[in-house]
């Protein structure tokens, strides 16, 4: 018997993050040039008027102890990097007090070739940190970057409690977002994994397997590494192709696993133009693969960044798609807990991401 034996057809509790504005970058690094922020705090404003709009079930603030937050994050992250977000903002500031006036960005990292640059490079020089725990120019940390990630990761640990306390489905609303993150990385817009740390609550919290299903455009790097050599959490990502597509350097169809992890990783790359029908021809695939894998629960960081109106990506899904994704979700039969990644046609996204939830709970 699987770990939840009954599944009591509650509504689907939605977690929001009240201090998701905090966040709020002001540039990236793009093609060259700086460009304004496409992560916005708008975004997460139309996923909430759609959902006053189309109310699921309840919408609420996470209400989780600092303590039991502080063990959750540190099971997925190093000490030192949650450390270095903490402390970032003021290190960045008595670099320069102008600072205060502008984001931090790394513009320097040390590639990690042996006897080119060192890893353990005796400086706490704050550029130097920077480019330790970076991997782009475009992921700005801002003032209120670690209060919002922090309180957004609140958000997936109270979904998490929420499934493991019997519901069928639950949302966390967060952003920044989170699948680009890795153990001691940001990047890709994405600081503190929150799929991740969702997952391993619901691991910790007593269900033996657990299938992370990424269907953000692009591929869920920080999710695949940090779990990439396990067996009990299962990652799964249909997205861009990284020969193509951002970002470039993980994603491939290849990498399939480490050690025990061996076999537990399974990415789908997909033309840039991809429609709808390949897409769900891939996910119906990944589906098949949660069901042989003989998953308790479904982990989805959601992004909506596959829609054709996306300003910065390439497949072409259509608004009713997203129904049909959820609908299609929901055929796994799991308790499913969805997090917000990307989707950056800012004025559609609420409606898609809902979309998505609604395909969800009416196929159950
Ligand atoms: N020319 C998420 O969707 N910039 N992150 C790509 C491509 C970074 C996306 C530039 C995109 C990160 C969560
Ligand atoms: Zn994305």
């Amino acid at each position: 018997m699987t770990f939840f034996a009954r599944m009591p057809l509650s509504p689907m509790k939605v977690f929001h993050n009240p201090l998701h504005a905090a966040h709020a970058g002001r540039q990236e690094m793009f093609r060259g040039r700086m460009v304004p922020s496409h992560e916005v705090p708008q975004r997460l404003e139309y996923v909430l008027a759609e959902l006053r709009r189309r109310p699921l079930g309840e919408l609420l603030e996470p209400e989780v102890d600092d303590a039991a937050l502080c063990r959750a994050l540190e099971r997925v992250h190093d000490a030192a990097y949650l450390e270095f977000l903490r402390d970032a903002w003021q290190a960045w500031v008595a670099l320069d007090p102008d600072n205060a006036g502008r984001d931090a960005l790394p513009s320097v990292w040390p590639l990690g070739r042996p006897h080119a640059f060192r890893m353990d490079a005796p400086t706490r020089h704050f550029a130097a940190r920077l480019g330790m725990h970076a991997f782009d120019a475009g992921t700005p940390l801002t003032a209120g970057t670690w209060q919002a990630a922090r309180a957004g990761a609140a958000c997936a640990l109270a979904a998490a409690q929420e499934l493991l306390a019997g519901a069928r489905g639950a949302f966390a609303l967060t952003r920044p977002p989170g699948h680009h993150a890795g153990p001691d990385y940001f990047g890709g817009y994405c600081f503190i994994n929150n799929a991740a740390v969702a997952a391993q609550a619901l691991r910790d919290g007593g269900c033996q397997r657990i299938a992370v299903l990424d269907v953000d455009y692009h591929h869920g790097n920080g999710t695949q590494t940090i779990f990439y050599e396990r067996a009990d959490v299962l990652t799964l990502s249909i997205h861009g192709d990284p020969a193509t597509e951002y970002p470039f350097f993980l994603g491939f169809a290849d990498e399939r696993g480490a050690g025990p992890g061996l076999g537990f990783n399974h990415n789908l790359p997909l033309p840039r133009g991809s429609d709808f029908a390949t897409w769900r021809e891939a996910l119906r695939c990944v589906l098949d693969e949660v069901r042989a894998f003989g998953a308790d629960a479904l982990v989805v960081p959601m992004g909506l960044d596959t829609f054709a109106g996306d300003p910065i990506c390439g497949f072409a899904l259509r608004q009713p798609d997203y129904l049909e994704v959820g609908a299609e979700l929901a055929s796994a039969g799991l308790p499913t807990l969805f997090t917000f990644e990307g989707g950056y046609a800012v004025a559609e996204v609420g409606v898609n991401a809902v979309h998505v939830l609604q395909g969800f709970e009416q196929a159950r």
